[in-house]
């Protein structure tokens, strides 16, 4: 029941619920602050698990959500050719100020701001993965359709291969 959630997770929950999703989130006994963490939790491969990793421009500042596969390392450079500014991971405070979450429970929706929002396709190899839900302890289910519904993300190839 959603009204046995903390505080950060029922503002995902009610994000969702706004936006129309019919999605549950869930608080987990165990960890979920990482994604190896989050998919022993819920018992799906790494790969499953929605990190929503906070970049900024280094010129700019602006914030840039890339939602990515588990299993991958995301490319910065990648990422910086389409916005055609060089970014960086950005630091704690700065995921505080623009997402309204602490690192390690950053949702993909939800967010102080709108944020410009880039999607790993490696996602779509699955039928159902798992986001982060506001803290360490919460995620909810959801397809990669309703991923990029929600986001409203380009979806483009972000892994590392190097
Ligand atoms: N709840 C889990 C699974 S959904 C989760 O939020 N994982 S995550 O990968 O999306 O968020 C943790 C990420 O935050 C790490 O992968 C890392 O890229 C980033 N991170 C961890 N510590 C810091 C830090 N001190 N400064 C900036 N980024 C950090």
């Amino acid at each position: 029941m959603s009204d046995k959630l903390s505080s950060s997770a029922r503002k995902v929950q009610e994000a969702l619920k706004d936006k129309g999703f019919d999605c549950t989130v869930t608080e987990l006994p165990g960890s979920t602050r990482t994604a190896k963490e989050a998919a022993i939790a819920v018992g799906c491969q790494v790969g499953q698990i929605v990190k929503s990793l906070i970049f900024k421009g280094k010129k700019s500042n602006t914030p840039i959500l890339v939602v990515a596969s588990g299993s991958n390392r995301v490319d910065v450079r990648k990422i910086g050719e389409i916005v055609s500014e060089s970014i960086k991971m950005a630091d704690a405070d700065f995921v505080r100020k623009e997402t309204g979450f602490a690192i390690g429970g950053v949702p993909p929706l939800g967010h102080s701001e709108r944020l410009k929002t880039f999607i790993d396709e490696d996602l779509y190899e699955f039928d159902e993965i798992w986001a982060a839900a506001g803290n360490p302890h919460a995620l909810f289910k959801l397809t990669p359709d309703e991923l990029v519904k929600m986001t409203d993300g380009q979806i483009i190839s972000v892994k590392d291969d190097n």
